[in-house]
């Protein structure tokens, strides 16, 4: 296991890699050429500049989050092979850097999706929150501009006011498109990328939906065990793998995460989120601090599958709540996603040590 943060880069980011650096234990940085759209070419000059930044602090670079895949490859538009050859070309270069583990997701339109971004607690600190309720009222062409309006000035990640901004065009490439033609996209595209995949040893890990259902009618696929296992099924390819989100699959309280872990085994898992959150009802979550008293989930329970499972790729935190004043990007901030990483680093040992003296 190695543990990671994920950094969005000079100038997309409150947190500087010296301030990763310092936190014990921790590798490597997940991040991404955050100024690109959906389905341009990353140059090799780009990629090893990145590097480079990376490298020059003391770290390393343990995957990218994420390649975004363009909507024709999602919609099975004419010009989706232009573009799953653009994909291409981005994974050899990055093969050529030596990275070797590409998340991305599947999602319609929207990525992850929140009403709130700064919901306060009782104890003053924010947190992410998501009320179903709230977000019927709101009306899907309003989403973009009240997420963006919550995010403290920072672009948040898959929400590119230039790609939504062609939100109607985009709601009717996707009007005819349902959960068995979005699979049989994502297959075609898996299939197109296994190739280069093969010659780099390119994990690919495909998050989970967020949350984990169908938001404002649009079609959802990657939302629990049953789809997770019909995906590495279709590909049936040990680099076809999965990026385990403990907040996304999460969010629906009948997906038992330990299970759906062992389900799919540590060899298909190549990238792991971890985060708890509390449910407050149906449709209704918040974020939680990472440990298992302060949300819904049983953070040791998680940890203690993921070592079982054999699983040996990188961990991350995921969002934190935001405290002690500190002023980020919503969800990513220093100071909880590192308490994050001493907690679960913490349980990984107890786990370890625990399994030797069985
Ligand atoms: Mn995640």
């Amino acid at each position: 296991m190695q543990m990671t943060m994920r950094w969005f880069g000079t100038g997309y980011d409150s947190v500087t890699l010296q301030n990763i650096r310092q936190i014990p234990g921790v590798q490597g940085v997940i991040t991404t050429l955050y100024g690109k759209q959906p389905g341009e070419v990353w140059s090799r000059e780009e990629i090893s500049g990145l590097k480079k930044t990376v490298e020059d602090s003391g770290l390393s670079i343990a995957g990218i989050e994420s390649v975004n895949i363009h909507d024709s490859i999602k919609t099975g538009s004419p010009e989706r092979n232009a573009y799953i050859a653009n994909y291409c070309t981005t994974l050899e270069n990055l093969g050529q850097a030596g990275i070797n583990m590409v998340c991305y997701n599947f999602m319609a339109v929207f990525d992850w999706t929140r009403s709130d971004l700064a919901k306060r607690r009782p104890d003053g600190a924010a947190v992410m929150a998501y009320d179903q309720a709230i977000i019927d009222k709101i009306d899907p062409h309003d989403i973009s501009s009240a997420m963006n309006a919550q995010s403290n000035g920072y672009a948040l990640p898959g929400w590119e006011p230039e790609r939504l901004e062609k939100l109607k065009e985009l709601f009717a490439l996707y009007s005819n498109i349902g959960e068995d033609k979005l699979f049989a996209h994502l297959q075609y595209f898996l299939e197109a990328i296994m190739p280069v995949c093969e010659k780099y040893g390119i994990k690919m890990a495909i998050h989970p939906d967020d949350p984990a259902w169908s938001v404002f009618g649009l079609p959802r696929i990657m939302t629990g065990k049953e789809t997770l296992l019909r995906l590495l099924k279709l590909v049936d390819h040990p680099l076809n793998g999965v990026a385990l989100c403990t907040g996304s699959l999460g969010t629906n309280p009948r997906n038992d995460i330990p299970s759906i872990i062992r389900a799919i085994s540590g060899e298909r898992i190549h990238f792991v989120h971890l985060r708890n959150l509390r449910h407050n009802g149906p449709g209704d979550f918040e974020e939680a601090a990472h440990l298992s008293s302060d949300g819904s989930l049983d953070m040791y329970e998680i940890v203690k599958a993921l070592y079982d499972s054999g699983f040996d790729g990188p961990i991350r935190p995921d969002h934190g709540r935001t405290i002690w004043g500190e002023a980020s990007m919503p969800g990513y901030g220093l100071y909880d996603r590192a308490l994050g990483i001493a907690y679960i680093l913490g349980l990984w040992e107890a786990v370890e040590k625990g399994a030797k003296f069985q």
